[in-house]
């Protein structure tokens, strides 16, 4: 049981993360009807990005990178106009400018994402400057992955937020654990001669910890105590989400390949079949979250179906709005792509 979270917001908690499961089973389902472009998936790494994303409050910003789907589902995105900006959509979040790889919503906490590796660290550490100068409790979120503190960027940016205690948490999702790496045809994430990722912030000073990625309880947490820390002078905090790649997210262009998740796996185990078994048993941080649901009482199998039934719909009939939306007139080409000169 979560301690600090009442039954409602588990449940808010949990209904997020089935939207963000589904948002992308749908979206892997469309790529295989038609060409939409090369695009990554969140899967697998829900039971992170969800608790310690949806516990941020308004005006608090987040930087995310390619793998942004599930961040801003997180904090609220709707799906329609998310597929919409995927799909190049006029009626999409950054008017079908950004795709899925620059896909943010400044109403929601993203004011911009790049998928230029660790391209967002900078930014949330720029952002997270102004905030402080302009005397706001607010903090500045930082979304990456193991790969993006390869890049030189993480160690300017990581040194400035530590010298000026700002108020900026570096959540990195390291995915890299369980991968083979580029011999075995999977993605390369990343090689490091650090034997352990958080050493790369505490060198600089800055608090760090890791935690087991298919603990919800842990990230919600531990970012509890990092969003305090940013709010009341502390500082940065870096946290190290240690998580489990999905199969499906070994080959570069992302596969379903363990199938359309059935969630009743969670309460029957016989519905488990051999392949990818690992998996559905020990490895899926949204079965394992409805699992600790249902041990705990906060929900029941039929209220998780419930609550799955309307996530699927909602996001289908943000797929039929996207597919429906126009494309953007070739005469916008230019507009909200500068930033209006101040005279
Ligand atoms: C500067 C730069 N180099 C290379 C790439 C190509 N690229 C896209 S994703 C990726 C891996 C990034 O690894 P990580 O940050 O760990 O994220 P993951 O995909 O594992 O979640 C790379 C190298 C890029 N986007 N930007
Ligand atoms: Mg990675």
């Amino acid at each position: 049981m979560l301690p600090d979270l009442e039954p409602e917001a588990l449940v808010v908690l949990l209904e997020r993360m089935i939207v963000a499961r589904r948002f992308e089973e749908e979206l892997i389902e469309l790529a295989g009807d038609r060409d939409i472009g090369h695009f990554h998936v969140y899967i697998g790494q829900e039971s992170t990005g969800i608790p310690a994303l949806s516990l941020l409050e308004q005006g608090d910003l987040s930087f995310t990178n390619h793998r942004n789907h599930g961040h801003l589902i997180a904090r609220g995105a709707e799906p329609g106009p998310m597929y919409a900006e995927i799909l190049g959509r006029a009626t999409g979040y950054c008017r079908g400018k950004g795709g899925t790889l620059h896909l943010a919503s400044a109403e929601h906490g993203f004011p911009t994402t790049s998928s230029v590796t660790s391209g967002c660290i900078p930014l949330a550490v720029g952002a997270g400057l102004g905030l402080q100068r302009l005397g706001s409790d607010r903090v500045s979120v930082c979304l990456v992955g193991d790969g993006a503190l390869e890049e030189g960027a993480w160690h300017e940016s990581a040194n400035i937020a530590a010298m000026e205690r700002l108020p900026v948490v570096f959540l990195c999702e390291n995915n890299s654990l369980e991968a083979l790496g580029q011999r075995a045809g999977e993605y390369p994430s990343s090689t490091m001669a650090a034997s352990d990722l958080t050493e790369l912030a505490s060198v600089f000073g800055i608090e760090s910890v890791a935690i087991d990625g298919l603990d919800t309880r842990a990230a919600h947490q531990t970012m509890t105590e990092a969003v305090h820390r940013a709010r009341s002078g502390g500082g940065p905090t870096f946290i190290e989400a240690r998580t489990v790649r999905w199969p499906g997210n070994r080959p570069i262009w992302p596969e379903l390949a363990t199938g359309k998740t059935d969630l009743s796996m969670a309460w029957d185990a016989s519905l488990i079949r051999p392949e990818h078994a690992i998996w559905h048993r020990e490895q899926d941080g949204l079965l394992g979250f409805v699992r600790e649901l249902l041990d705990s009482g906060c929900v029941t199998s039929d209220a998780a179906l419930g609550l799955d039934k309307r996530a699927t719909e909602r996001v289908r009939e943000g797929l039929a709005f996207a597919l429906d939306s126009p494309y953007p007139e070739p005469e916008e080409a230019l507009e909200h792509v500068f930033a209006p000169r101040g005279d």
